[in-house]
């Protein structure tokens, strides 16, 4: 077991997973109370895994979550009236009420989602580290998702990208045993998730995700792996999840005994426990830390009730952003020249035609379509390959015999 930091530090820690905690409490409130509309994902027992994480993290670094990151947000910095704001739709709301739960978005805090697709934020990690490793800034990015997204075919393709351009991402599976209603052992072939990237030369590591100070310990070291060696990795977090998946769960999946079982190993009540008992914290910084919570969220609360709902006219405001990208570029720095294939002369005649023509076999006769392994490209393209490639060329010749 980790030893236990500095006061202040123990405070904090405490302090904001308390506010995390009270925080989601007061959002399923809100939600029966129908202020909160759409889904709504709470992280309520997941709390040591997520401030874990961030406590850990520069302010230049990213991080980047699910459907289920009212609690990231907040820990990231983004003020909690704000959160709770766009949980009910309203202007001040970190999307100006447009995101809703589900997409709490904070660029300010480098905090970039909130994401509804299973999975869809992995790639999107995978282009925050490659813009820091572009750039030639030393910021990190720290993608969390759950166990069901290491099922998705974005977890392959992004653990690939990763490990070949050897980008500065920490990925951590928030392993709360249940996709929805579905448990691990029966939606992944693998059940040691830390293994599952192992293949693309990605290694990986398991934390128990309910003890901030291991959470802390295994994230400040995928960080300074990925900072300081460019080599991202995998860590797998063992958290529970204590409500149903989303406000609509009827929650036939699992017994209640075992979320008394988790609720047993509370991240907040055995931090608060394990810093009184060694006499880090007393108990009226324990209570200060819970009634500071109070107040935040109460105020939250009452900052979401009181600003307005967006006025219709502005409906499609804030949705795409309309800057100019800054440019485009190739990524691959190891080979830089062009490859076989890459310069324009080296492109066949007829493909070339086509390109410029704007669209495959725009401007040719109707009719049927040419056959271009028989015909055309394919036998230009061979024809100047025999300068690169004799062995293609006298395979070339053999398909036509
Ligand atoms: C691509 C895609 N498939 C299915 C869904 C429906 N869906 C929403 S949440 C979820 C479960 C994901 O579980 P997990 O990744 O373990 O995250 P958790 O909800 O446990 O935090 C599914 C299947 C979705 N949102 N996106
Ligand atoms: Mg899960």
């Amino acid at each position: 077991m980790p030893d236990l930091p500095d006061a202040a530090t123990c405070y904090e820690l405490l302090a904001r997973m308390a506010l995390i905690r009270r925080f989601e409490e007061e959002a399923g409130r809100q939600y029966q109370r129908a202020k909160a509309g759409g889904f709504l994902h709470l992280a309520i027992g997941e709390e040591a895994t997520i401030v874990g994480t961030t406590s850990v993290m520069r302010d230049e670094d990213f991080l980047i979550g699910t459907y289920r990151t009212h609690g990231h947000a907040i820990a990231r910095g983004t003020d909690p009236n704000r959160v709770m704001a766009e949980l009910f739709g309203r202007v001040d709301g970190t999307s100006g009420g447009r995101g809703g739960s589900m997409h709490i978005f904070d660029a300010e805090n480098r905090f970039m989602g909130g994401y509804g697709i299973v999975g869809g934020n992995l790639p999107i990690a995978a282009g925050l580290g490659l813009a820091s490793q572009y750039k030639g800034e030393d910021s990190v990015t720290v993608c969390m998702f759950g166990d069901g997204g290491t099922n998705t075919g974005n977890f392959g393709e992004t653990m690939n990208l990763a490990a070949l351009w050897t980008l500065p991402v920490l990925f951590l599976v928030e392993n709360n045993l249940y996709g929805m209603g579905t448990a691990v052992e029966r939606h992944s072939a693998q059940t040691d998730l830390s293994k599952k990237a192992e293949g693309y030369g990605i290694p990986g590591t398991r934390v128990d995700g309910m003890d901030v100070l291991a959470v802390r310990e295994g994230v400040a070291e995928g960080i300074r792996m990925a900072r300081e060696d460019a080599r991202p990795t995998l860590l797998e977090a063992f958290t529970y999840r204590y409500r149903g998946h989303s406000a609509a769960d009827p929650e036939v999946y699992r017994e209640r005994e075992e979320v008394e079982e988790w609720q047993e190993k509370d991240p907040i009540e055995n931090f608060a426990k394990r810093c009184v008992g060694a006499g880090v914290l007393g108990e009226r910084e324990v209570q200060q830390a819970r009634d500071t919570a109070e107040e935040t969220v109460l105020a939250a609360a009452e900052f979401a009730e009181a600003s307005p709902e967006p006025p219709l006219d502005t409906m499609y405001e804030s949705l795409y952003a309309t800057t100019d990208p800054s440019g485009w570029y190739a990524v691959d720095e190891r080979s830089p020249e062009p490859h076989r294939g890459e310069r324009e002369e080296s492109m066949p005649d007829t493909a070339r035609e086509l390109a410029e023509a704007g669209a495959a076999y725009a401007g040719r006769p109707e009719g049927p379509r040419p056959n271009p392994a028989l015909e055309g490209d394919a036998r230009e393209g061979t024809a100047h390959n025999v300068e690169d490639s004799g062995e293609q060329a006298v395979n070339a010749q053999e398909d036509e015999g």
